[in-house]
């Protein structure tokens, strides 16, 4: 813990407090990973990312679920030792790391819960256009109310008629004095209600479609800003997922994030950047689901044995290793390689969502069936876990779009290439 200091002299001491309370030994045991080369300061993130996962959100997941509960006191957990600031700048209040260790810690959530993973990564989703395109003012007021105030952010390009075609969003943004005039609706917005800051596309050009889409901050209560009913979901039932709703909602024009018309590419941008943070919840719900099976497939018998003593049940969990471990493999070398801060990285981010969520649908269908009828019922974690992984493979693009985005690059590059 000293060493850490001494090479982080500016960071507050909380982080590593939490880790020190209690012994290791009573967490549950996991499947042995691969060796990812993580440095010692990883590890004591991931492991504490792990800690809070396993005392916090193991033993009321299934509660959370079933009331469809916002894990509000986690995510003060998170924010009170940290971790909610792991990948914004220390000036800001956060502790300067990447997506990397963003994506360390959303596993070990996802592992347990989607729901709360969610939850905690649409924080970033939400602040990541401020930390790519805001300028000083905007980052020193929004940033660190997410570091260290235990505030919550969100991102809201969608809306009822422009999902996959983000560029048809119809919510407008007419400039007033100093103020800008927001009219029009968000839908399915994750962290709506719950979040204080909201990062909003809309056009202040309708004649010049997404060319003409602008980005705002907005800031729960500003006048005219409302949220519609919670939805009703099948799956990560205690995240909050509501519309916005704009009714000349006024907007100081020093909210105006980056420049008129750059909208759109700030909203691409913050998706290319963001969906590492989904393939690796599928990668930790996935992770959830394999342990869950090889435990029960330990202690199930029929016909006198062990189910998992059958090759039918072995090649069922040794496929679902398999492809567990490859997602993660992906998701982790893809997440090291976009901290480098390469120019164009649309490819490979959808790459890393589009497989490991795939893979997430898989294992946990696969992880039903190791259960038998029990699985498919509610007193068995894998059950929420199969309907929490069917979001993977539509939010933040679907993964048509994931492979249509591959396809286009795919293209563009050999065209520029040969
Ligand atoms: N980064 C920066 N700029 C980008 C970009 C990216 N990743 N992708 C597109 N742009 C730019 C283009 O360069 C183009 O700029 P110019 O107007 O200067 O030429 C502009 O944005 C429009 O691009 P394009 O013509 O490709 O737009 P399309 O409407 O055809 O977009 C896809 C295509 C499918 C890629 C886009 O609509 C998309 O990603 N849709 C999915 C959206 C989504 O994930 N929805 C769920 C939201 S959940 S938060």
């Amino acid at each position: 813990m000293e060493l850490l200091w001494l090479y982080y002299p500016n960071r507050p001491k909380k982080l590593f407090q939490y880790i020190n309370q209690g012994s290791y030994t009573k967490l549950t045991r996991g499947i042995k990973k691969m060796n990812y080369f993580l440095t010692e300061e990883q590890k004591e993130i991931q492991a504490l990312a792990r800690k809070i996962a396993e005392e916090k959100i193991l033993p009321i997941r299934a509660e959370l679920d079933e009331k469809e509960e916002f894990p509000r006191e986690i995510l003060n957990i998170l924010g009170e030792t940290g971790l909610s600031g792991v990948y914004i700048a220390e000036e800001y209040g956060g502790f300067g790391k990447g997506i990397f260790e963003l994506c360390l810690i959303i596993e070990q959530l996802s592992r347990f819960c989607t729901a709360v993973a969610v939850s905690y990564a649409a924080n970033g989703l939400g602040l990541y256009p401020i930390i790519m395109f805001g300028n000083e003012e905007q980052k020193k007021k929004y940033l660190p109310l997410v570091a260290t105030e235990k505030k919550l952010a969100a991102f809201g390009l969608t809306e009822p008629d422009a999902g996959s075609d983000a560029g048809g969003i119809q919510t407008t943004a007419k400039r007033n004095g100093d103020h800008y005039i927001l009219n029009g609706t968000k839908q399915w917005i994750t962290n709506g209600g719950e979040a204080a800051i909201y990062v909003v596309i809309a056009l202040t050009d309708r004649s010049r479609g997404p060319r003409g889409a602008s980005a705002f901050i907005l800031e729960k209560g500003m006048e005219g800003f409302t949220f519609g009913k919670k939805e009703k979901k099948m799956g990560i039932r205690a995240s909050s997922t509501t519309s916005l709703i704009f009714e000349d909602c006024v907007v100081p024009k020093e909210n105006l994030l980056g420049k008129e018309g750059h909208g759109f590419m700030v909203a691409m941008k913050n998706l290319d950047k963001s969906r590492p943070a989904i393939g690796i919840q599928a990668v930790g719900l996935a992770q959830g689901a394999l342990e869950e099976s090889v435990k029960y497939a330990r202690e199930r018998h029929q016909f006198g044995k062990p189910i998992i003593s059958f090759q039918a049940v072995q090649h069922l969990l040794a496929d679902m290793a398999t492809q567990t471990e490859a997602a993660r493999a992906l998701v982790y070398s893809i997440a090291r390689y976009m901290d480098t801060n390469p120019k164009d990285v649309s490819k490979v981010s959808s790459m890393s969502k589009v497989f490991p969520t795939d893979t997430a649908m898989k294992v946990t269908t696969d992880a039903v069936q190791v259960f038998g009828g029990y699985g498919y019922m509610r007193e068995y974690p894998v059950e929420k876990m199969m309907r929490d992984a069917k979001i993977l493979q539509i939010y933040e693009g679907t993964n048509q779009i994931q492979r249509t985005v591959i396809g286009l690059a795919l293209n563009k590059e050999y065209a520029r290439k040969y």
